[in-house]
């Protein structure tokens, strides 16, 4: 599975997106040479790749799916060693309801993906329960599809994403990592340090502006809509493409908190109509049911447009999907499977699924 970037549109295509659809549905407008920012950048954006192109560029997954499937190692071979030498029975059933609820898969998905097996089952008439196995990756993936859907990018310039969520989650790190996809999609992308509650927070921000190479805005003490603000309308000023702002982890249950975040966003809206067009929350898998509190929690405050899903890799457990898929569908944009700047992808049902049962 590859991810594609449609590079900036000529007039008379309306947007960019950032798409994880197959080259084939991609249409080929005819390539224009790359415009010129009319305005003199303050840093050059990252040098991107083939840069003359209107079409979809190519990002190579290197190396994607295997760590993927190593990052759900754990939730996988529970899940598959249901599979082993067994027959297909009640008991195999009933193991893999366990294993679907040991995986985070919460009781409602499970319950869904039970019922949807054993009709696949029956329809398909095997007798192997090896067979039972990629009959469930089919229903998984089926399940998580409606969760797959592209982050489109340049139907506003700049496209403003808020990024949201509860302490630790991955926010600033998955920014770094979702900055380097636009920047090497040649998208020139402003950051903004709206976590100003630590000084170690916009330190930390500007770090991962100067590995990706793009700006930021980033101001002491200052109050974090402000500084949301600042970036918006200097982002509009410079023709950047994207702005993302930073926001300082935060609970749920902290209601000034949440007001803040309801200030910023409002403040973004103030300097650019329409805007923020994009309300990430960051989730740590880790986090199993208890993500599905955070997502009905900040989408009851600001309306989530997607969600980040970070840390699948240690001791995460992948179903946390398939309950989102059944109980909460914001689309998931983005999955992180550990650390470094690669380690982060957008969401295919289907190669999650086979990652997760492989
Ligand atoms: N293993 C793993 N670690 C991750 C992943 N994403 C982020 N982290 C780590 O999680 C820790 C917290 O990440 P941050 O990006 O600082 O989280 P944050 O949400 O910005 O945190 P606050 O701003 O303090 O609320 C860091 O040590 C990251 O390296 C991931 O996908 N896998
Ligand atoms: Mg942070």
């Amino acid at each position: 599975m590859f991810t594609f970037f449609k590079k900036k549109p000529p007039p008379e295509l309306p947007r960019m997106s950032l798409d994880p659809v197959p080259v084939v549905e991609a249409v080929e407008p005819p390539a224009p040479p790359a415009p010129v920012p009319a305005t003199p950048p303050v840093a050059p954006p990252v040098a991107a790749a083939p840069a003359t192109s209107a079409g979809p560029v190519e990002q190579p997954r290197d190396g994607w799916v295997e760590r993927l499937r190593s990052g759900l190692r754990r939730t996988g071979t529970s899940l598959t060693s249901v599979f082993v030498g067994a027959r297909i029975d009640d008991a195999l059933y009933d193991e893999l309801e366990a294993a679907l609820l040991m995986a985070d898969a919460g009781v409602k998905a499970t319950e869904f993906l039970l019922d949807d097996l054993k009709q696949r089952v029956k329809w398909a008439r095997v007798v192997d329960p090896a067979a039972v196995r990629l009959l469930l990756i089919d229903a998984v993936a089926e399940l998580l599809k409606p969760l797959q859907k592209p982050l489109v990018v340049g139907e506003h310039t700049p496209t403003v994403m808020m990024v949201v969520g509860v302490n630790g989650a991955g926010k600033t790190t998955s920014i770094g990592k979702l900055t380097r996809h636009l920047a090497q999609a040649d998208q020139r992308v402003l950051l903004a340090a709206a976590d100003t509650f630590r000084a170690a927070a916009r330190e930390q921000l500007a770090v991962w502006a100067g590995r990706n190479n793009v700006e930021i805005v980033s101001q002491e003490g200052a109050d974090p809509a402000a500084v949301t603000f600042d970036a918006v309308v200097a982002g509009r000023a410079r023709g950047h493409d994207v702005v993302i702002a930073d926001t300082a982890g935060r609970l749920p249950t902290q209601l000034h908190l949440m007001e803040e975040l309801k200030k910023i966003k409002r403040t973004i809206g103030k300097a650019m109509e329409g805007a923020p067009h994009e309300i990430l929350l960051v989730v740590d898998g880790n986090t199993g049911q208890n993500a599905l509190a955070q997502v009905r929690a900040f989408h009851d405050a600001l309306q989530l447009t997607g969600l980040v899903v970070t840390k699948l890799d240690g001791t995460a457990k992948g179903g946390v999907l398939a309950a989102l898929a059944r109980e909460r569908p914001v689309p998931v944009y983005f999955i992180g499977v550990g650390e470094k700047l690669e380690d982060l992808e957008t969401f295919d049902a289907r190669e999650f699924a086979q990652a997760l049962l492989s």
